[in-house]
């Protein structure tokens, strides 16, 4: 029998726009996943905005949430998503949680993108990175960090540029970051500015481990676009989901994944109209406008094994 496959989705949600679950849900139920959704925060827009009301989730609420479904039988997924948590305590509930589902099915997937930050600055709080470390890390099968969650994650400052082994320095925080955990790490993107190399290009870095310490890893280079986006690392991560169900390959995931993203990413410079988020021109996804792109799946960009 064919059963859809089920996703269980803990993110933000926001009313207006498209960061979190509202990039995740659409996505991955447009490729035909049923989606079970939880929110971190219910706000009435991203946190680029001038300003932001609304309300988080608190560990009690989601503690309560996932005894009903426990009880009424309903804790039964295929794979589960995590992004923006916020604070440790929330995380402490979804680490139980998932230790729980997990015990009960050998074949479920945990994708988690571990949010903690970007460019040197914290947008959770501090008690967010030892429950990631000591609690999620070991239960992820397919982490998204970039690359200031792995200097976080790993307590290890990466100085790609100046140093005379920048390839040595990128694969041994891969490899303390499995040690960790996960035995799939995508790094959606490094910046040129990081790397030294060609400033109108990106690289995605990923890596898997094998049993017995054998590891693949492999880049993909896309050229980067101008411009401020938020719901990017949303959305790579539920497109790799869905790729890597659909694939059953990281490789052919991460080429699929990010292709889609780019195109996305030029639909939405096409036809968007820039919002101010903090004087700065920002766009929310055109995700919607988006559905074909989605759909179609086409790889632009291929992988090249380190
Ligand atoms: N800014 C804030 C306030 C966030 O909560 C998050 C969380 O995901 C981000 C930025 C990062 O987004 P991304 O995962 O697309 O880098
Ligand atoms: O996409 C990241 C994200 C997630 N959650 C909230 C956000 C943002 C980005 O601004 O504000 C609440």
């Amino acid at each position: 029998s064919h059963r859809i496959p089920r996703v269980l989705s803990i993110q933000s949600h926001v009313v207006h726009g498209f960061v979190g679950n509202k990039c995740a849900a659409f996505i991955l139920q447009l490729y035909g996943f049923e989606v079970d959704i939880i929110n971190s925060v219910h706000f009435s827009n991203h946190t680029g905005y001038k300003t932001v009301k609304g309300s988080r989730l608190t560990a009690d609420e989601l503690e309560a949430i996932f005894q009903g479904l426990l009880i009424n039988e309903l804790l039964e997924y295929d794979y589960i998503l995590t992004g923006y948590m916020g604070s440790g305590e929330l995380l402490h509930v979804v680490a139980k949680y998932v230790r729980l589902i997990k015990s009960k099915s050998a074949h479920i997937k945990y994708i988690c993108d571990p949010v903690i930050g970007d460019n040197n600055k914290l947008y959770v709080d501090r008690s967010c990175i030892e429950v990631y470390k000591n609690e999620i890390l070991p239960l992820a099968d397919i982490v998204t960090p970039n690359d200031f969650e792995i200097e976080v994650l790993i307590g290890k400052e990466l100085d790609y540029k100046n140093d005379e082994n920048q390839e040595e320095v990128i694969w041994q925080s891969l490899r303390s970051l499995h040690k960790m955990g996960p035995s799939h790490i995508i790094i959606s993107s490094i910046s040129a500015d990081k790397t030294g190399g060609n400033q109108t290009m990106l690289q995605m870095r990923a890596s898997t481990q094998f049993l017995d310490n054998q590891y693949q890893t492999f880049q993909i280079d896309f050229p980067h676009l101008e411009g401020s986006f938020t719901g990017t690392g949303d959305s790579f991560s539920a497109l790799i989901l869905a790729w890597f169900h659909k694939e059953n390959n990281l490789i052919r995931a991460c080429e699929r994944s990010i292709s889609i993203l780019h195109q996305i990413l030029r639909k939405t410079i096409e036809i968007s109209k820039p919002i101010n988020t903090h004087n700065r021109c920002g766009h929310e996804l055109c995700l919607i406008e988006s559905k074909a792109i989605i759909e179609c799946g086409e790889i632009l960009f291929h992988a090249v094994l380190n």
